[in-house]
């Protein structure tokens, strides 16, 4: 072998051991630790199955050193539960719907303004962009650390007692919505009666009548099984689910710089998958809902527009009332998202 033969034999070598040794050093900075991720939907779910893969993902990249255990379908507790848990330190992670997050921090709730989004597409640029990193950054004084915003998807009207095929058919449906000031008083613009209350007690107060109706995306009706207790369901896509991955703010303090670093890549790399899966299986859940029972009927964008309109008072109070500087970028960005098909 000659001379430079050599000499790149041993350069090579010794990449292998330096990168050997910091892999393995960088895992020396990880301590074994076990963690507990909460989702709020069933484990077949997009955004729990997003939970499995976050789980792997640490394994791997931590050689096995961080545990996390996931508990779909809210089995730590109601939303708000979970949030205090994590404030508290007495959980680790939690992957909400951005709405109970404006409980902590006001400014999630722009999140919910109706018709803020209309494409997966414009959805991820504005969260990948510096309008979801401003939010992320209003976090840890409230206790949290948000690592990632993966998706629930386009919010649809299920109820038991009519198709919606028009803004008036909105009018007098008692309606479970997310707590969240924007969405108690979007449905109250849309004259219905909307009923704040967490997931975890949807299904019971829709088998009872107790409420007639609730919005969420298909995928989230087809999981929870809703179908069994709705008969319609009307694509009125009044707002984009976003989830956000959460680690309590406590517990991320005691983490090494290398923890952080797989917990962040991890939740990333997590995302990427979580959304194509949400996609793919957003696409199915229509037929599968029709052939578990479902009435699905499309609402015209003629009628999206009323209903937009109806909306407009809340969109413009919440604009007037928010912070400034996070209203302003809002603004550019959603000029800057609109331009993406
Ligand atoms: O987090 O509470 C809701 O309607 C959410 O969309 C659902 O639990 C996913």
């Amino acid at each position: 072998m000659s001379p430079s033969g050599i000499t790149r034999r041993t350069a090579l070598t010794a990449t292998a051991l330096l990168l050997g040794s910091a892999g393995a050093q960088a895992q020396q900075g990880i301590e074994e630790r076990t963690l507990r991720i909460g989702t709020t939907v069933p484990a077949d779910h997009p955004i729990s199955l997003g939970a499995r893969k976050f789980v792997e993902i640490v394994a791997a990249r931590s050689g096995g050193k961080l545990k996390v255990k996931d508990y779909p379908a809210l089995a730590l507790g109601p939303e708000l539960q979970q949030q205090s848990a994590l404030v508290g330190g007495v959980q680790e992670m939690f992957v909400p719907s951005s709405a109970t997050l404006a409980g902590a921090v006001r400014e999630f709730g722009l999140l919910d303004l109706p018709f803020l989004v209309r494409t997966p597409a414009q959805a991820d640029a504005l969260m990948d962009g510096p309008f979801g990193q401003a939010l992320l950054a209003r976090l840890p004084d409230k206790g949290f650390i948000g690592l990632a915003f993966w998706e629930n998807g386009l919010r649809h009207v299920t109820n038991s007692r009519r198709p919606v095929q028009r803004l008036e058919d909105l009018q007098g449906l008692k309606i479970r919505v997310q707590q969240n000031p924007v969405f108690i008083d979007m449905f109250k613009a849309l004259q219905a009666n909307p009923v704040p209350m967490s997931f975890g007690e949807v299904y019971g107060a829709l088998e009872t009548r107790a409420l007639d109706a609730q919005e969420n995306p298909l995928l989230v009706a087809r999981s929870a099984k809703l179908f069994e207790v709705q008969k319609y369901a009307s694509t009125t896509g009044h707002a984009y689910g976003v989830i956000v991955v959460l680690v309590s703010r406590k517990f991320w303090d005691k983490l090494s710089g290398e923890e952080r670093k797989v917990l962040q890549a991890a939740a990333l790399e997590a995302r990427d998958y979580q959304r194509r899966i949400s996609r793919e299986q957003s696409r199915q859940a229509v037929d599968d809902l029709k052939a578990a029972g479902m009435q699905i009927n499309e609402v015209s964008a003629a009628e999206q527009e009323r209903m937009r309109q109806a909306t407009q008072p809340v969109t413009d109070r919440v604009l007037q009332t928010y912070d400034p500087a996070l209203v302003k970028l809002l603004r550019s960005e959603l000029e800057r998202v609109a331009r993406i098909s």
